[in-house]
């Protein structure tokens, strides 16, 4: 199976002036492209290998069942083809504000108000050490839970199922808001489509 970077949803400046079109076009067409191609190269260079007939989304939900000489890369390169797909379309322009419907009751019921799981969320997103992600997630109860990953695992391999994620690699946020990761994360919830993450929840 040979993986494809999958059309960006909207213009590399629809996202301004929360996030900068320099940094999209770099992020999407250059990391993103990078993890999308050596996903590819380690494929073609086990072509015998189980992990050929597989989709992205069994690689990441069964990284154990890949040729352990591909391993890592599926992990780190799959993962980072997986995590920016989402995250491409968990974000619109005109976005943010709070969300409605099914998403908005569990968050309350789970973390009493919006403001709360905005404040819980944010303190996972800044703590991550080094590069990762912040995720809110149904976990394997079923529940929602906000929780961070590194380099780019997935909350998927976990048996999670992610519902909204926030990239905190510095290639995120780095031209525009340098050392100042808390600023990028609280510009980033302007950009939140929640319709997307509410069709996210219902599915999952
Ligand atoms: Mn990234």
């Amino acid at each position: 199976m040979k993986f494809t970077l999958p059309q960006l949803p909207y213009v590399f400046d629809a996202l301004e002036p929360y996030i900068d079109a320099k940094t999209m076009e770099i992020h999407y067409s250059k990391h993103h492209q990078a993890y999308v191609d050596n996903l590819n190269k380690a494929l073609e260079e086990h072509p015998q290998s189980h992990a050929n007939t597989m989709t992205l989304d069994e690689l990441i939900k069964d990284l154990s069942s890949v040729t352990e000489s591909i391993r890592t890369a599926v992990r780190n390169n799959g993962g980072g083809h997986y995590n920016h797909s989402l995250f491409w379309q968990m974000m619109k322009k005109n976005g943010g504000g709070e969300p409605k419907g099914t998403v908005a009751e569990e968050i309350k019921k789970k973390f009493g108000s919006f403001d709360q799981f905005q404040t819980q969320f944010n303190e996972t997103a800044k703590k991550v050490f080094g590069s990762g992600w912040a995720w809110l997630v149904l976990n394997t109860t079923g529940d929602l839970e906000i929780v961070p990953s590194h380099n780019q695992d997935s909350p998927l391999t976990q048996g999670m199922h992610p519902i909204l994620g926030l990239d905190v690699w510095e290639h995120a946020y780095y031209l525009k808001y340098q050392n100042k990761r808390p600023d990028y994360i609280t510009a980033w919830w302007n950009v939140v489509d929640w319709d997307f993450v509410e069709n996210k929840l219902k599915k999952s």
